[in-house]
């Protein structure tokens, strides 16, 4: 297993090395985008830029949600800057594949030279005091799937890449998460916006359902600050590999009140979320009544 993860890996490498322009070659950082949030895409420059479907990529997990192929895409944010890396669409455990092949992509990372990654997703707010479009520093997880054996890792381990028991307590770099408190004051000077930076724990569920109260309940009472279906499997990755890891989530709505994200990108079919706030605000919904 382990040699055939490497195997596949450096099979991807090759296909990538043919293809991505060699002054791209070399991304230091990787970046990988959460559901919404593949506008990050567009503040690449046009020039040197590159980018190749999942598909095309031998061993690739192919990425299913909204229909359409994620790519990888490499280039810069600024003329002469370092190369970055992008995944634009990430893979989901609940899409089916195994929670081990999402270290796939961070792997292939690494082997590109990535050294250090971002990876940012949407989450349901669990902390009262959060609020809609609030932006979170992950400083801890809750792997709650992990912990019950549903881990990246589970198998031989890959020594080629990391140890077999890797430490995850300093897993989000300090240095990273202080340079975003730092840029966000500068940031928030000029924009005045009432958005805030918080820094809390995420905690990791497989999906695709939303939490019910209950469930929000115990992820609460268990430290966590918001809720969601991704990032955490990624994270464990680039730990292993030794990769520095910065992670944000964007709180997309509060996971007590009206379960799951943006409704545009949805299918409604049972009763999603905006049915619910619908609910709530005509008064059909009493969280809290019990009859
Ligand atoms: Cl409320 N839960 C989960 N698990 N993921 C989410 C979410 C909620 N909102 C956005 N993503």
């Amino acid at each position: 297993m382990e040699n055939a993860t490497s195997q596949r890996i450096a099979e991807a490498l090759h296909y990538l090395q043919a293809k991505v322009p060699p002054k791209l070659q070399q991304p230091i950082i990787g970046i990988i985008c959460g559901s919404g949030l593949n506008g990050l895409a567009e503040a690449v420059l046009p020039e040197p830029r590159f980018e190749t479907l999942y598909t095309d990529i031998p061993h690739f997990p192919p990425s299913t949600v909204q229909g359409h192929a994620g790519k990888l895409l490499f280039g810069v944010f600024e003329p002469d800057a370092l190369p970055v890396v992008l995944m634009v669409g990430r893979i989901h455990f609940y899409e089916g594949h195994s929670i081990q092949s999402i270290t796939f992509p961070v792997r292939l990372m690494k082997r590109l030279g990535v050294d250090t990654i971002i990876v940012t997703n949407a989450a349901g707010g669990l902390n009262e005091d959060y609020a809609v479009g609030d932006l979170m520093v992950l400083n801890d997880h809750i792997n709650l799937a992990g912990l019950a054996g549903i881990h990246p890792l589970r198998g031989p381990n890959a020594d080629d890449f990391g140890v077999r028991f890797p430490a995850l307590s300093d897993a989000y770099d300090l240095d990273l998460r202080r340079l975003v408190h730092h840029l966000w004051k500068e940031l928030d000077r000029d924009a005045g916006s009432t958005r805030r930076l918080r820094e809390g724990t995420y905690a990791f569920v497989g999906g695709p359902s939303y939490e019910t109260r209950a469930e929000c309940r115990i992820l609460r009472r268990l430290g966590a600050d918001v809720v969601g279906m991704s990032t955490v499997p990624e994270i464990i990755a680039a730990r292993h590999c030794n990769m520095r890891v910065l992670a944000i989530s964007l709180v997309t709505n509060n996971a007590l009140l009206e379960a799951g994200p943006r409704g545009d990108d949805v299918q409604i079919q049972g009763s999603s979320r905006q049915d619910l706030t619908k609910a709530i605000q005509e008064g059909r919904a009493n969280h809290d009544e019990v009859i």
